[in-house]
């Protein structure tokens, strides 16, 4: 029998006939985390890349989606990659600088002015430049998708002055440059994982939290907050990792495939967000916020009170990878 099944092979690869493609592939349940709802955005995105991957691979290669932090927080579920016991996360990248000092370069205030900007940075040499950092600390960047640009929801009043900050207890993401932006401008800044959050506003142990509109309306954040101010104040970008010692484990044509999908998944989820961006706002002040959008010349007060930000992080975030965004952006603005 083990003669005739390796003559037929013989005279399949004789013919020009390769075994099945999927060969190639082992039948594998990849785990992918993440800190919102399933209604998010993220969660189109998940499903454009498991179709994806799914077709790719005949089937072999399953992505099973955890929501709302269930596997852990964004820093907690990155734990767990670096250690090998979870395949993937899809992650705000602020609450990693602990891990990569580098990625504290998407948290300075107001460094995007769109999102066209923000793809352009990700998507090209600074975005690859940041991705080679990781594979040394046990991670692998797929793609880059939008969490997106972040505002201030509160319960107490309207930002609508630099001096209305002033005393509130605003939850941030674990990260030394949100606490930094957010003390310089007059709040009780205090960090703290996301899935905390809700219970915390919802107890009135902080006053407001920040975040794009669309997960303060997937999150249902206006059930326990009462105004909405359109600050635009950070752009952050979601990472769509892999664990590297479980990517070392994978074939070159499963790596090929995952890479390829998480792609798809970033346009799709991108496309998403950008869509339900305006919705969610719509939504939230059917559902009682009050939203106000501080003048020109107040958010101008703002964006220079947080300039010493840049200065006070450069050190920490790392001279050349600050002077390397800041020389990008300049090329995309045509401004260097
Ligand atoms: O996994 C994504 C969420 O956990 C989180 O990153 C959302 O922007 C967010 C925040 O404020 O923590």
């Amino acid at each position: 029998m083990r003669m005739l099944t390796t003559f037929a092979l013989a005279a399949a690869a004789a013919l020009g006939f390769s075994a099945p493609s999927h060969a190639q592939f082992e039948n594998r349940t990849i785990r992918v985390s993440n800190g919102v709802n399933q209604e998010h955005p993220v969660g189109n995105g998940v499903a454009k890349m498991a179709a994806c991957a799914a077709e790719r691979s005949g089937n072999r290669m399953r992505l099973q989606g955890f929501w709302g932090g269930a596997l852990g927080g964004d820093l907690q579920a990155t734990q767990a990659l670096r250690s090998g016991t979870q395949e993937m996360v899809i992650t705000s990248s602020s609450p990693l600088v602990g891990i990569l000092p580098d990625l504290g370069v998407f948290d300075l205030p107001f460094l995007f002015a769109n999102e066209r900007e923000a793809d352009q940075i990700l998507d090209g040499d600074f975005g690859k430049y940041i991705a080679d950092k990781l594979p040394a600390v046990g991670l692998v960047n797929l793609a880059y998708w939008e969490n997106g640009f972040r505002n201030l929801t509160n319960s107490r009043r309207p930002v609508a002055r630099l001096e209305d900050f002033q005393g509130l207890r605003v939850r941030v993401m674990q990260n030394n440059i949100f606490l930094d932006t957010f003390r310089t401008v007059g709040t009780n800044a205090i960090p703290m994982a996301f899935q905390e959050v809700f219970p915390a506003l919802e107890t009135r142990a902080i006053d407001g939290q920040e975040n794009p509109f669309v997960t303060i309306d997937t999150s249902k954040f206006h059930e326990v907050q009462r105004f909405l101010s359109v600050t635009r104040h950070a752009y952050t970008p979601f990472l769509v990792l892999y664990s590297k010692a479980l990517w070392d484990r994978l074939s070159a044509q499963e790596q090929q495939v995952l890479s390829a999908c998480a792609i798809e998944g970033r346009d799709e989820q991108r496309k998403v967000s950008r869509e339900l961006n305006d919705r969610s706002l719509a939504n939230l002040r059917r559902n009682g916020m009050q939203v106000n959008e501080p003048a020109p010349a107040e958010m101008a007060r703002m964006r220079e009170a947080v300039k010493p930000v840049y200065e006070r992080s450069a050190a920490t975030i790392g001279k050349e990878t600050v002077d390397r965004m800041m020389a990008s952006l300049a090329r995309i603005r045509g401004t260097n």
